[in-house]
């Protein structure tokens, strides 16, 4: 595999730089997420002045009263901290359309290439921190490096208010002297193993031979290793496209009535081709489901003779099925639902655009698609339904 360059980054006290976003009484001060400390609980981010006490993540709320009693202790919005994730999310895809986010305060960016945009990978590094700084009033931290685990391990150490850049050939030599808890992967059940083995850096690790690991610790032993050595291949992988989109309703009464049948085909069909065109997909597969009164469903699907994303047609083919269904089987009705699969990108005379302008094709269908995405999940309210 050529050279990447990887970027991983990650929030700073994420729920409590939230709330210190919104509330400039809480700066700089030793605050809590978690909760009042008169109710059992954990903390779930302690602010780095609490952290000063000692205070950490999943630590019992009374405990964290105990080492900080001036601590001040928040319930917590979980749906605001959903929401600036998203907002976070949508500056990284600014960036770069090659990303995963691993959580909601943290994503792998390939950055591979992109020097030239910025000067530097640096200097992207340093764009990315500012706007997120700007815009969310949140400080994040960033590590680089040509792997996923290293460049995670790197915006760990950096922190808070961080920025490492590991040099290519220098993966091996920035991991060894960490404790062997700060390799990515490695939890407490694997850091005591380690620990008995007399093991306490990631250099102590690497040296290991590797089939001592292997018979410890199986196939994770393999990974275990190529990891302490700075070694990782694993892509940085975008969340999974839509393969199919469907909508289905259940009538509020067991229905024979075909107007209403079709009626409620179309409205369905409209739904769906809204989220298809949204995607910028069009798709080569219609199909219909069927629930009779007695719960028993069935599905019937048609292939087309092109990809289409239009209503019109998702309609007359899921139609066409339905009559026959309803021909061929009399019974009262209580479910139906429409879907669309074997999606793809809209047909495009590849031969007739120049590489360059493909290139920016796909740098754009990507960047639409992680938007859409995050867009996509946000209403996803039983509306949509996707299957992998
Ligand atoms: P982390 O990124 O692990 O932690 P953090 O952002 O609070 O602090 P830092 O990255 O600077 O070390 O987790 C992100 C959020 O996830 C965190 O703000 C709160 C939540 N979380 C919990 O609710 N419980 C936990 O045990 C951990 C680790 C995190
Ligand atoms: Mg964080």
């Amino acid at each position: 595999m050529s050279q990447r360059t990887i970027m991983h980054i990650d929030l700073d006290a994420f729920f409590v730089s939230v709330e210190q976003a919104s509330n400039p009484e809480l700066r700089g001060k030793p605050v809590v997420v978690g909760g009042k400390p008169d109710r059992r609980g954990v903390v779930a981010t302690a602010s780095y002045e609490a952290r000063a006490f000692g205070l950490h993540s999943g630590m019992p709320l009374a405990t964290a009263l105990r080492l900080c009693p001036q601590a001040i202790f928040i319930e917590g919005n979980y749906q605001r901290y959903a929401e600036v994730s998203k907002k976070f999310m949508a500056i990284l895809a600014d960036f770069s359309p090659f990303l995963e986010p691993t959580g909601l305060d943290e994503a792998y960016l390939d950055a591979t290439g992109f020097e030239s945009l910025h000067g530097s990978i640096r200097q992207m590094a340093l764009k990315i921190k500012q706007r997120v700084k700007d815009e969310l009033g949140i400080v994040a931290s960033v590590g680089i490096a040509t792997c996923k685990v290293v460049a995670k391990a790197a915006s760990d150490e950096s922190k808070p208010d961080g920025l490492i850049e590991v040099p290519p050939g220098g993966e091996s030599a920035f991991l060894a002297p960490l404790a062997i808890r700060k390799l990515p992967g490695v939890g407490k059940k694997t850091e005591q193993v380690l620990t008995g083995l007399g093991i306490r850096t990631i250099g102590q690790l690497a040296r290991m031979p590797l089939p001592a690991l292997k018979s410890r610790f199986g196939v994770f032993g393999d990974m275990l290793y190529r990891h302490a050595n700075g070694t990782d291949d694993s892509p940085v992988t975008s969340p999974a496209e839509a393969k199919s989109i469907s909508r289905e309703t259940t009538f509020e009464e067991d229905t024979r009535d075909n107007v209403l049948l079709s009626a409620t085909l179309r409205y369905l069909t409209e739904r769906v081709g809204a989220d298809l065109r949204e995607l910028r997909k069009q798709a080569k597969c219609v199909s219909i489901k069927v629930r009779y009164a007695d719960f028993t469903t069935i599905t019937r699907q048609c292939t087309l003779p092109q990809l289409t994303d239009v209503d019109q047609t998702v309609f007359q083919t899921g139609n066409e099925l339905l009559q026959k269904a309803v021909t061929a089987d009399r019974r009262a009705i209580r479910l139906i639902g429409i879907g669309v699969s074997s999606l793809s990108e809209p047909g495009k005379q590849l031969s007739l655009m120049n590489s360059a302008e493909q290139r920016l094709e796909r740098l754009n269908r990507a960047t639409d698609r992680i938007r859409d995405k995050y867009g996509f999940t946000a209403i996803q309210t039983g509306r949509t339904i996707r299957l992998r």
